[in-house]
């Protein structure tokens, strides 16, 4: 059967070349909101709207989701914007001092 192109064909007898390119896609990142006891919910709706390009409609229903069930992914990025986006979250909420919490992990 005659060689395809990169099978090493016609190359040293038992040197197989490698000439394909491997693709690495690079990692995606979940970003979470946390819930608490203490941030205002229309704080966490603002959040969403602001960071997360959320309707009125979507941040409202996603904080509920938080609210009764811990936690909940606003979005999937990659390590460089989900990083952004959890720095943007924690500075907008200590500096108006409330304790909401939003972190990242890898997909
Ligand atoms: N549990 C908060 C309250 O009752 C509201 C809240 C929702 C806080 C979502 C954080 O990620 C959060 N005020």
């Amino acid at each position: 059967m005659a060689g395809r192109p990169g099978d090493g064909a016609g190359a040293t007898p038992g040197l197989r070349l490698e000439t394909r390119t491997r693709v690495q896609r690079p990692p995606l990142y979940k970003v979470l909101i946390l819930n608490d006891d203490y941030t205002p919910m229309e704080f966490v709706v603002h959040v969403l709207e602001r960071f997360f390009g959320m309707s009125h409609a979507q941040a409202f229903e996603l904080m509920l989701t938080v609210h009764k069930s811990g936690l909940a992914v606003v979005g999937v990025f990659s390590r460089e914007i989900a990083e952004t986006k959890v720095a943007q979250v924690m500075d907008f909420a200590q500096r108006h001092q409330h304790p909401l919490q939003c972190t990242m992990e890898k997909e």
